[in-house]
């Protein structure tokens, strides 16, 4: 009946939630094979991929980690966060909503 199909739409209408990149920042002291190991260990890539994406935000800036759900980005900034502080690095991270 008609009350099926609006539940029906709206089930389907239903968004997937809003996904955060992790964004790391480059800076001029951390060095290079620390953030290589960081990203590897809390990215989960591996060595050659991790290496990519630690030259690409030491060339431009900044770069693109990862991408999860609002929570789980949280958890990676923090996790980055604490590593950094207690090998006495500035290595700064940042989650941002994509788009
Ligand atoms: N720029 C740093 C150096 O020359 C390396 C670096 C890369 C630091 C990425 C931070 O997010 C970073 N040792």
């Amino acid at each position: 009946d008609g009350g099926s199909v609006v539940a029906e739409k709206q089930l389907q209408k239903t968004k997937p939630p809003q996904m955060y990149q992790v964004v790391m920042l480059n800076d001029d002291y951390t060095p290079m094979e620390f953030v290589v190991v960081v990203i590897q260990e809390f990215f989960n890539k591996d060595k050659e991929t991790a290496t990519q994406i630690m030259l690409k935000i030491h060339l431009d800036g900044k770069g693109v980690c990862g991408v999860y759900s609002k929570d789980v980005a949280a958890t990676k900034v923090h996790q980055v966060q604490d590593a950094a502080r207690q090998a006495g690095h500035p290595l700064q991270c940042l989650s941002e909503p994509v788009e």
